[in-house]
């Protein structure tokens, strides 16, 4: 892949919902002042999602992969944006430097996502999702295997390692790119 030219980097921020994606980003975006791109509020605000037909899971959003990313090329191109996703390999791997794949403990990540009203089959699937590793054989298969990271999401400690972890990384990274 030929090098960028982006001063700053993009990272996404990937798991199964309920790990802490948006806990991270969030705190990542005020520790290094890149931008929080968050995904579901994209796809309101271009109302690019549709609800899943299954009536088992009828709050479930089925998204238009190709408009999500029009819509986001640019910022994409321009860098510094940190992707809050549940997906992760839609994204070009030309413009994606750094894979947090989050990971949670399973009884944690059950608490958490009964409290978000989770239920039924969308329960036991996203907790499949997890137990199973989806998320992390996505990104290992989308992208190289020394951009992809799986992080430890059980504790508050965990969440500022992991953010001291990643602060570091950019700070590098802009340090090698001249940002
Ligand atoms: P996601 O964006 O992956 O769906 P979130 O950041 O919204 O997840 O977090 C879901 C809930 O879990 C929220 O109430 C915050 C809590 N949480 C997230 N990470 C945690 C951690 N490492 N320790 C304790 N609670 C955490």
């Amino acid at each position: 892949m030929p090098p960028t030219t982006r001063t700053l980097p993009n990272i996404i921020i990937t798991g199964t919902p309920g790990v802490g994606k948006t806990t991270h980003c969030t705190e990542l975006a005020a520790r290094t002042h890149l931008h929080h791109l968050d995904i579901n509020a994209i796809v309101k605000q271009h109302n690019i999602g549709e609800a899943s037909t299954d009536p088992d899971d009828p709050t479930t959003v089925i998204v238009d992969e190709d408009r999500l990313l029009d819509c986001i090329e640019n910022e994409l191109e321009d860098g510094g944006q940190i992707i809050d996703w549940h997906a992760c390999d839609l994204f070009p791997p030309s413009l994606i430097d750094l894979v947090c794949v989050v990971r949670c403990e399973n009884g944690a990540l059950y608490d958490r996502l009964k409290e978000r009203g989770y239920k039924g089959k969308k329960l036991e699937e996203n907790m499949d999702c997890e137990i199973m590793e989806v998320l992390l054989q996505e990104a290992r298969d989308a992208y190289d295997a020394d951009i992809v990271v799986e992080l430890r999401s059980d504790s508050t400690a965990d969440i500022d390692s992991n953010v001291d972890r990643i602060v570091t990384w950019v700070e590098n990274w802009r340090k090698d790119h001249g940002g």
